[in-house]
């Protein structure tokens, strides 16, 4: 495992586990079924037990979904992220929005880092306020926006234009003031990409250490796990999602962004005993 500094507390020294909480009506596979406060904060509950990182969402970003209002998207995590801090959960909590005033009011109720699917392409705000608040920040590759990306899924290299991209997006979070220790980068499983472009992400994750920042993968219940194995549902993607983290943790992954982090974790703990040993008390 390549280690870095580090990040909101936790050492990278073995791959942590981001459980997803969406608090959106429509995301593709949890979509309504954390819409009120109390849920949410049930659901996070229960994720802190295995997960060490909660990404807070509301917005959509799957393929085709429509921009949410700023006021909206606020109202929807910052009640979350104010419960859960008042309930005394002190798990590190991430903000998953593209946009620079979410991201700040969710700094102030209590998150800890951003994650970015656009890597601070689509709010200019966005790298400066991350400058200015001192918190990490994951840059994940993204083409156009959820609205039209997948018609962009096209590539002559995907690994070295995947990498070539996320190198440009950290020099441009250096040149706004952003820490090195403070980036996370991620291939963006998923964003703008066929079924055989995320294939040839996840075989050659390794790759992407040589950007020399901490990685995070994020494949939970994607789309074309559906393709591979027929499972429609993506509530019924469990099997194939275990399949994929396991994969990119063989490959380094320093974070894991999952939904079922009970399952995860429980196949994350047998695959690193397997690979490192398992001291019994
Ligand atoms: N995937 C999604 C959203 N945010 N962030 C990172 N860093 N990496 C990812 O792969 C990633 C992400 C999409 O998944 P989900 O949140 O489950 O669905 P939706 O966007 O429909 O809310």
């Amino acid at each position: 495992m390549i280690t870095h500094p580090p990040l909101c507390g936790l050492a990278l020294d073995r791959p942590r586990l981001m459980g997803i909480l969406n608090v959106t009506p429509d995301s593709f596979s949890d979509g309504g079924r954390h819409a009120t406060v109390e849920a949410a904060l049930a659901r996070a509950r229960t994720m802190a037990r295995e997960a060490e990182i909660l990404d807070i969402g509301g917005e959509s970003t799957r393929p085709g979904a429509e921009e949410v209002p700023v006021a909206e998207e606020i109202a929807r995590t910052v009640p979350v992220i104010e419960a859960i801090r008042a309930a005394g959960l002190a798990t590190p909590i991430s903000i998953d929005t593209r946009k620079a005033a979410v991201a700040e009011a969710a700094l102030d109720a209590g998150a800890d880092m951003v994650n970015d699917v656009t890597a601070g392409r689509f709010d200019p705000e966005m790298l400066p306020l991350v400058a200015g608040r001192g918190v990490p920040v994951c840059l994940m590759h993204s083409v156009a926006d959820p609205k039209t990306m997948q018609a962009h899924a096209r590539y002559d290299d995907v690994v070295e234009e995947v990498y070539a991209h996320l190198e440009e997006r950290i020099a441009a979070a250096e040149d706004a003031g952003i820490d090195r220790r403070n980036i996370i980068a991620d291939p963006g499983i998923g964003f703008g990409k066929t079924l055989q472009h995320n294939l040839s992400l996840i075989r050659h994750l390794d790759r992407y250490h040589a950007l020399g920042v901490p990685l995070l993968f994020g494949a939970s219940r994607k789309r074309f796990i559906g393709a591979i194995t027929g499972a429609d549902d993506a509530a019924d993607r469990l099997g194939g999602s275990i399949a994929v983290a396991l994969a990119a943790a063989t490959k380094g992954a320093h974070i894991l962004r999952v939904h079922d982090t009970h399952e995860t974790g429980q196949a994350l703990r047998l695959h690193l005993a397997i690979q490192d040993g398992f001291e019994e008390d």
